[in-house]
């Protein structure tokens, strides 16, 4: 450390906060003609975003070192947050916002000759996440560090993030997003830190002189994790957390011995090897594919984050009892469940603590959170891959699964059954890891992410484990989503009328402030400039579609949005069945009967996962779709189809503010929560949806008048699926008329439909000709209630003023209390 004569000099030039607009263009020109080496006849926007971010993040970087000090003197328990996708988007404009420089750095740049949404733009998405679970992880350490909580995020630095989607002949095609090309202003790059990660090989043990027992994993294959930090700054406060992500480097030793035997090229290849553990982001949503570099992947990184955190924790030499009291670790689904197992072997093989001891450590440390009961999105690995992978974790699980069904039979003597229904090995050929039981014996707390869902997770999927750890393990926190990104920054019009009439934007830290704005529901000054927001925001959104699509929507029709991964329990092929039958029915319409109609711009968007048919298929109607309908004359504005390419958060951020309506139509009890449905009404959207997931609490907070629901109730929906498979249920008829539209190679070559069609017609797992004439019988009410413009302003903004309790600060401030036991930590 620095000697004290020298450290007055070192806070006299220490950086500081921007003291004005002239120090930020000082930093900036500065940037640009240094760390890019441009000057000013060759800026062009992206060194102009290239500079203003570095005089950003010099900034979070001085908040970034100010926290982790005043953390670790302060030496209290931290939050540790895994998560394998972290949804981030872009940076800039929130950097800006939570550092208080927006003024500054816009008006700066203005002088400078750039225009700052222009440099936004030119940031590309850090898109390392498929979709709401990883944006929730990106919602969440937003909150962690406005609500001052001490607590870091572990990922993966995965070099290529969610695919880039193009619409070609109207199906998907994929392409690498490679986001890196620019380097990324936003990391700080640790090469100091680099943790050694093994793989394969055998175990041993031996006793040693004091008689004990010791077991030794030598590995197979040693990679380097190395540490690349993102500062996370916090609204309204100092506070700037950190997100660390790993990228995986090839050992030095390993790579100098072979390069040294002349052997360049294996010596090339295995380092290769070594960097694709974290190269690419898995494209699954809500599916598990099995797949062994996969497993690797969450080892690595669980294996590294473990180390860090072992690492920070024996620094304050404590006896290994404390460590639950200074640490608390969140896993985010089932994906870093490893981290029980190398925790424990951490204990016991490496620091020599009693298996029991260690095991109370390990339960009193974790709390796992559930985001799906969809069996196929439930991880289990084959004992073989893992034995071979990772010999001495499947030893460990092994001895946990024992010593927990010892307590089981203990528990329940008479309940043979039980016993093979909650060992976390499945007697399958070959046998499974099922890693969800794993997460729930391994975890002192397990929660689901909205009250439905944890209700259905304890009488369902974990139905046992209620019965052996009794109801309290089990509880519900109710997602959120950060006011910050998802309503300030995303529609800042909307804000701007809201903190006018509320005297403050303090309803950003504080969300139930919103219920301030109710009164103004009836307010006709107030609606009206409600009513030219929400135009503004589509008519922004239609100049995307003009820029992207190629054609005009019109912004006095209803824009109904269903934006989200493509998946068959989402139930888009619903909404695009729906949207056949207005078409078919604006066909049938008199002149009279046209004018009567409420003309409505149908727009979707989302990726499916590549190798998912079903979804691929869905993806290509919705465009065959569009292609007829857009193109027929008879329609006119009545009906425009949009399928917008290439969903992800920015597009988004300009998709949100412009929904009159938005669906979230799961079949019921299959959308765990949804969150973007928090979003849509947040800005002023009205949702039309199924009775489930946070479609509930919705309904509750914002009453039955502001949101249209539809469908069958989660609890028929094992009867009716039942009914399907043993009698014939007859297809709905207004269905039937869409299939036979679809048959009749209305969209083109139906050849191409006809798995889709007979998903339907078949077995009908979603139910969507079970809840078809309700949805239509829903969007009919739409329609009319649309046209009556007073209610539906009002209807909107009491929407809004009662969306308070779907902040990401509340959920943060309930795990915090309940599950981690942490306490904020002021910057004052
Ligand atoms: F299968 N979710 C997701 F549970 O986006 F792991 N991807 C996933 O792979 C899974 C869940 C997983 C979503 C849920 O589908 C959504 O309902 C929920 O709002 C979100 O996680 C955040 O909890």
């Amino acid at each position: 450390s620095i000697p004290s004569e020298s450290r007055q000099l070192w806070q006299k030039f220490g950086v500081k906060e921007f003291g004005g607009k002239e120090e930020f263009q000082q930093e900036f020109i500065r940037h640009v003609e240094t760390t890019l080496a441009r000057s000013i006849y060759n800026c062009d926007d992206l060194a102009a975003y290239q500079a203003a971010s570095q005089a950003i993040r010099d900034r979070l970087i001085v908040a970034w070192n100010k926290t982790q000090q005043k953390h670790t003197t302060k030496d209290r328990k931290r939050v540790y947050y895994l998560s394998l996708e972290f949804l981030m988007g872009r940076a800039m404009d929130n950097a800006m916002l939570n550092a208080g420089i927006k003024d500054i750095t816009k008006s700066g740049v203005a002088d400078l000759g750039f225009k700052i949404e222009d440099l936004l733009e030119q940031e590309p998405d850090a898109a390392l996440g498929n979709g709401g679970l990883g944006r929730l992880a990106a919602c969440f350490i937003d909150s962690i560090a406005s609500t001052n909580y001490p607590g870091w995020g572990y990922g993966l630095r995965y070099q290529y993030g969610i695919f880039k989607q193009r619409i070609v002949d109207g199906y998907q095609v994929e392409s690498p997003d490679y986001w890196l090309t620019f380097s990324n202003p936003w990391e700080i790059p640790r090469y100091e830190i680099q943790i050694d990660i093994m793989f394969y090989g055998y175990t041993r043990k031996y006793t040693n002189d004091d008689g004990k027992v010791v077991h030794v994993w030598e590995g197979g294959e040693q990679v380097q994790a190395v540490a690349y930090d993102v500062p996370v700054p916090g609204y309204g406060t100092e506070t700037t957390n950190n997100l660390r992500l790993w990228a995986s480097k090839p050992t030095r030793e390993f790579d100098f011995e072979k390069f040294n035997a002349g052997d360049y090229e294996s010596s090339v290849r295995e380092s290769q090897k070594a960097e694709t553990i974290s190269a690419v982001l898995y494209p699954n949503d809500n599916f598990y594919s099995g797949k062994e570099l996969r497993l690797k992947q969450q080892y690595f990184w669980v294996a590294a984050s473990l180390n860090d955190i072992v690492r920070r924790f024996k620094k304050t030499h404590r006896p290994w009892k404390e460590f639950p009291d200074q640490v608390a670790i969140q896993l985010n689904d089932t994906h870093p469940t490893l981290a029980v197992v190398e925790l424990q072997r951490i204990l016991i093989d490496m620091e020599g603590v009693e298996w029991d001891a260690a095991w109370n450590i390990v339960t009193n440390t974790f709390g796992y959170t559930n985001h799906t009961v969809l069996p196929e999105a439930l991880e289990k690995w084959p004992v073989p891959l893992f034995t071979n992978l990772l010999p001495r974790h499947m030893e460990i699980i092994y001895e946990i699964n024992l010593f927990f069904l010892q307590k089981v039979e203990k528990m329940f003597p008479k309940e043979r059954d039980l016993l093979a229904r909650v060992s976390i090995i499945e007697e399958s050929t070959p046998q499974q890891v099922r890693m969800a039981y794993l997460a729930i014996i391994g975890s002192h707390k397990v929660n689901g992410v909205a009250e439905l869902h944890s209700e259905l997770i304890k009488t369902t999927i974990f139905k046992d484990f209620v019965t052996i750890y009794g109801p309290d393990k089990f509880m519900n926190v109710t997602n959120g989503i950060t006011p910050r990104r998802w309503l300030h920054q995303a529609n800042p019009k909307l804000s701007d009328l809201i903190a006018s009439k509320v005297g403050s934007y303090d309803f950003l830290k504080d969300l139930n402030l919103l219920k301030k704005i109710e009164p103004l529901a009836h307010d006709p000054k107030f609606q009206d400039e409600w009513v030219t927001i929400k135009k503004f925001n589509k008519a922004r959104l239609a100049a995307h579609i003009k820029q992207s699509n190629g054609f005009e929507v019109n912004v006095n029709a209803l824009f109904d949005v269903q934006v989200k991964r493509i998946h068959e329990y989402k139930r888009q092929q619903m909404n695009i069945f729906g949207v056949i039958h207005r078409y078919l029915s604006i066909k049938a319409m008199t002149k009279e009967e046209k004018k009567e109609a409420t003309p409505r711009v149908c727009i979707f968007g989302g990726k499916s996962a590549p190798g998912y048919y079903m979804a691929k298929t869905i993806i290509k109607l919705i465009n065959a779709v569009s292609e007829v309908v857009n193109a027929d004359a008879d329609v006119g504005d009545l009906l425009k189809v949009v399928f917008i390419a290439d969903y992800n958060v920015s597009k988004a951020e300009i998709i949100v503010p412009a929904s009159d309506i938005s669906q979230h139509i799961s079949t019921a009890g299959t959308e765990a929560s949804g969150t973007s449905n928090m979003k849509f009404v947040l800005n002023g959207g009205l949702i039309l949806g199924t009775v489930d997931g946070a479609n509930i609490e919705i309904t509750r907070e914002v009453g039955e008048n502001n949101i249209f629901l539809f469908g069958h109730l989660a609890e028929s929906v094992e009867d009716l699926r039942h009914k399907h498979r043993f009698s014939d249920v007859p297809l709905d008829p207004n269905l039937e008329k869409v299939f036979n539209a679809i048959e009749s190679g209305t969209f083109g070559d139906p050849n191409i439909y006809v798995s889709l069609i007979s998903s339907v017609t078949g077995s009908d797992y979603y139910l969507v000709s079970d809840d078809f004439q309700s949805y239509l019988d829903a969007q009919k009410l739409v329609d009319q209630d649309f046209k009556n413009k007073d209610t539906w302003v009002s209807r909107s903004i009491t929407a809004v003023a009662n969306m308070g309790f779907f902040s990401s600060d509340r959920a943060i401030d309930e795990y915090a209390e309940s599950i981690w036991n942490v306490e904020p930590i002021s910057m004052e």
